[in-house]
């Protein structure tokens, strides 16, 4: 077979909101699907993959992913953070992709086969009222759904306030019983002290764990929380360098990984992440929100299906078995399914990724301007996202 690559491009579509995917195609005529999308910045991954790195890959050897991994982590020169890495994660994917469809197996197969039949899946069902809260937790355990995210509010303040947080856990608790899985993202909305000081009061309800509580600079500032509190923490979705995820893991000061394939670089650096956190007894729990592709979720769930480590998977909006988002459905074919009544998603047994991308409905969908929100504090400074 001639796997030299003999094209490469970048394409930005908008079929719901935006999406950066990566189209690489070898001597043979094998094409492979990649997602480079980073949410609020995807011009800038565009311009990145269209002016350097396509370019500079025409004649690589598909087949040698690690190499052209190496190759793209490290002889930049400049290594790691959100741009160049998303674009190296768009990459490494459609070459995973093509390695498939190259062998004719799906890429879980590639990584070593399955471990599992499906990956159990949390839904987010947070509303501005426990009320919405609770209706969106009846709907998804209607789905068979048994992990389920209730941010009650995304109001720094207002977790401060005990009869607040506390007290609207407790009633979701009593309201749903003791067997349904619990998880809070904080998105780094507090301290690390406040931080700490949510998680030990959380103990009672018994969360499977809480998202993001500080901000991703410090890591040393993690074991402020750890050290006070025996909440379950899940970290990792900023985080853009895979060596930015090590010593959390090696110090134990988390206990799911929730690096973002499509922002650490690929299967490739996330497939190891999986292995050091199996060696440290922490399981995995892979970003994945409505702006990763359903080529960037099917990636994320190949690897779900493959790692003995595997804990949960965030399932997008998009997969869920009551909700059609036809623009997506124009654009993209194949992927990740919810299984309905086990709480998770599977995919079909296709070679490669399994998804594939209709370059009409792509250019019907062109890309939309658009920014993450910019919330506020009561006083007007500035408020993470
Ligand atoms: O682009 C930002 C989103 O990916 C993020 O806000 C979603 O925190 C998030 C999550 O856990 O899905
Ligand atoms: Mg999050």
């Amino acid at each position: 077979m001639d796997t030299r690559l003999t094209s490469g491009d970048v394409y930005v579509t908008s079929p719901h909101r935006n999406y950066v995917i990566v189209r690489l195609e070898t001597a043979d005529g094998l094409v492979g699907w990649g997602d480079a999308t980073l949410n609020g910045r995807e011009k800038a991954v565009e311009a990145l993959l269209e002016h350097h790195v396509l370019p500079e890959l025409q004649g690589h050897d598909a087949s040698r992913i690690e190499d052209v991994w190496q190759m793209l982590f490290r002889q930049t020169y400049w290594r790691g953070g959100p741009v160049l890495n998303t674009a190296l994660a768009g990459v490494d994917m459609a070459l995973w992709d093509l390695k498939g469809k190259e062998a004719g197996m799906p890429v879980y197969d590639l990584l070593g086969g399955r471990t599992r039949e499906y990956a159990a899946v949390y839904e987010h069902c947070g509303a501005d009222t426990t009320d919405g809260i609770l209706e969106n937790c009846r709907n998804a355990l209607d789905l068979g759904i048994e992990h389920l995210r209730v941010n009650p509010t995304n109001d720094p303040e207002e977790y401060l306030r005990r009869d607040n947080l506390l007290g609207t856990m407790e009633t979701i608790r009593e309201a749903l019983g003791p067997e349904p899985e619990l998880i809070i993202d904080v998105h780094g909305r507090l301290d690390p002290i406040e931080s700490a000081r949510v998680a030990r009061e959380l103990e009672p309800i018994d969360l499977f764990f809480l998202e993001d509580p500080i901000r991703p600079e410090n890591k040393d500032a993690f074991e402020v929380v750890r050290e006070r509190s025996v909440t379950p923490l899940a970290m990792g979705e900023l985080f853009s360098n895979p060596w930015e995820m090590i010593p959390l893991v090696e110090e134990r000061l988390v206990d799911y990984i929730r690096t973002d394939l499509a922002h650490v670089g690929g299967v490739t650096p996330a497939r190891k992440l999986a292995t050091i956190g199996e060696h440290h007894y922490v399981r995995t729990a892979f970003h994945g929100p409505f702006d990763i592709s359903p080529i960037g979720y099917a990636a994320t769930v190949h690897l779900d299906l493959a790692v003995p480590n595997f804990g949960i998977q965030e399932m997008p909006e998009y997969v869920r078995a009551d909700e059609s988002y036809p623009g997506i459905e124009d654009v993209f074919q194949g992927g990740v399914e919810f299984v309905r009544g086990s709480g998770g998603v599977d995919l079909p047994d296709e070679p490669g990724l399994g998804v594939s991308v209709d370059l009409d409905a792509v250019a019907e969908h062109s890309y939309e301007p658009d920014t993450l929100p910019r919330p506020r504090n009561k006083d007007g400074s500035v408020q993470d996202w």
